[in-house]
């Protein structure tokens, strides 16, 4: 358990603060299958904390034959049985979410507060599924033949490949893996590369669970693999689902192969998410709320603030104050006290941000604060301060996902003109809108408003809670994962039609005499 007085600075602290986590998980690394090896990095200090062994591609077929092979047996067990073990999970979670939280920090460099939030995201998802471990409820409808009943039933698909980012490496697995696995399916995980050391822990607390309930063996698979290594998780025709979390790029290579061969998927793609702020906001309510949407996490959210429409009455203000937010932003080690913002993951992203900056000045635009490295002393650790731009424009740069703590500020006129703004990106994940003018709140909601798969009024665009759907639209890719009726995507539907009458009337009036 990490406590102020021992947050640890060194990479020799961070190597012994995982040893321990994983430890008191019950996760074993050297369990792990792989003939090569796959150094894990704190961005903390930059340096290799562990090395674990890596899959390769016949690894990751076995794990799919033997997750197809726990499915036969999980999907005859009932729904209420399967929601038993999601509740003995996310007792486990409970009680390690000081553990999986040291991980998070370590591997993703989250600070403190984001990382026990990450680790409640996935207990809260659990409280979820268990209640719908009672509910997969389909309809009836009434049938148009006297003496029979039309109704839906659903039913578990098979193998769920669950393909997850570093930014949230352990409740995006959780999302995907309570529901699934409540619904019947079975999961083959593969995580981030820049974070394997938490899905070894979550995986163990999941495993441990399942072995207390004498529930089969096998329910989830991690594969600790590489884009290649993780092809039959795309391509195996017995992988039926596919829920992967990443960039537009890998998107639009996955999803053609997985439609290729009638797969489903569920992606969570790019976003470029953005707030308006009208001049009627409450200013001191939205800076708030920007600053967390932008600065928190260090920018690196799918949900991340990345673009602001402000009304030209307000924006000078608003700059002003958002910069002056940024300017006092405390950036370091995430366990210490008092750090808001922790590092990037790694040099490229520092690079795609100095870039990205580079092009916006480029673009006649102004770096009105942060955008420089932070010095902590280790020169292979990259921490920025975040980034606010005053652009003249949606230039193509800010129609681009760069995936770093820049935010661009754009100013609006009418609110017609601040719509099509918003709505002029390729991605469509979270939006966010902050007035107290009721008429253009629901604007935004409506039809003609905002076009993405998440709607806010007057709070940010990230931070989203575990019982709505989420997900985007447009190049985002289209998939809901975690509450409200998600569930769906992990189940397939069966119409089902009885006849409980001693005639035979065919549909539509056809007579067949
Ligand atoms: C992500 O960034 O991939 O809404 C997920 C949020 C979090 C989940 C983010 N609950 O910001």
């Amino acid at each position: 358990m990490t406590t102020l007085a021992d947050t640890p600075t060194t990479t020799g602290d961070l190597r012994e603060l995982a040893t321990r986590a994983l430890d008191r998980c019950g996760a074993d690394i050297g369990a792990l299958t792989g003939r090569t090896t796959l150094d894990v990095r704190s961005p903390i200090t930059g340096e290799v904390v562990a090395t674990v062994p890596m899959a390769d591609t016949a690894d990751a077929e076995a794990a799919v034959q033997v997750a197809h092979e726990a499915y036969l047996v999980w999907r005859a067990v009932p729904a209420p049985v399967r929601g038993a073990l999601i509740k003995r999970f996310g007792q486990l979670l409970t009680e390690h979410k000081e553990d999986l939280a040291d991980l998070i920090g370590i591997e993703v460099g989250k600070i403190r507060s984001e990382a026990l939030g990450e680790v409640q995201e996935m207990i809260d998802i659990c409280d979820f599924a268990v209640g719908l471990s009672r509910r997969l409820d389909g309809r009836t409808m009434p049938s148009e033949r006297p003496g029979h009943r039309l109704m839906e039933t659903w039913h578990p698909v098979g193998v769920v490949a669950v393909i997850s980012a570093f930014n949230f490496p352990a409740a995006v697995w959780a999302w995907n893996t309570a529901v699934a696995l409540v619904c019947g399916d079975t999961v083959v995980w593969k995580p981030s590369e820049a974070a394997p050391l938490v899905a070894v822990a979550g995986s163990a607390l999941l495993a441990r669970a399942a072995e207390e309930l004498s529930a089969p063996a096998h329910l989830n698979t991690l594969v600790v693999t590489d884009a290649d290594g993780a092809a039959p998780l795309i391509d195996s025709p017995l992988v039926p689902v596919v829920s992967a979390t990443g960039s537009e790029r890998m998107g639009a290579q996955i999803a053609p192969r997985i439609a290729a061969r009638f797969g489903r998927s569920i992606l969570e793609l790019g976003g470029n998410n953005a707030a308006v702020v009208t001049p009627s906001a409450d200013l001191d309510l939205a800076i708030r709320g920007i600053v967390f949407a932008a600065a928190g996490t260090a920018g690196q959210r799918c949900t991340t603030l990345r673009r602001l429409i402000v009304h030209e009455s307000v924006a000078d203000t608003v700059v002003e104050r958002v910069a002056s937010a940024y300017r006092n932003l405390r950036i370091g080690n995430p366990f210490a006290d008092g750090v808001l913002v922790g590092p990037l993951i790694d040099k490229k992203a520092f690079d795609g941000m100095g870039r990205a900056l580079d092009e916006a000045v480029d673009d006649g635009g102004v770096v009105v604060a942060g955008g420089e490295r932070v010095d902590t002393g280790d020169p292979e650790a990259y921490y920025a301060r975040p980034a606010l731009v005053r652009m003249p424009g949606q230039t193509e740069l800010v129609r681009r996902e760069t995936f770093a703590p820049i935010l661009y500020v754009l100013t609006y006129s009418t609110f017609a003109d601040a719509v099509a703004l918003h709505n002029g990106v390729p991605q469509g994940l979270s939006s966010s809108i902050f007035t107290r003018d009721q008429r253009e709140a629901e604007q935004f909601l409506a039809a003609e408003g905002s076009d993405c798969g998440i709607v806010n009024v007057n709070i940010g665009t990230s931070g989203a809670e575990i019982g709505g759907a989420f997900g985007g639209e447009k190049t985002t890719g289209g998939g809901r994962e975690s509450g409200s009726d998600a569930w769906r995507g992990y189940m397939r539907r069966a119409t089902n039609t009885v006849n409980y009458s001693t005639e035979l009337p065919l549909a539509q009036g056809v007579d067949f005499s």
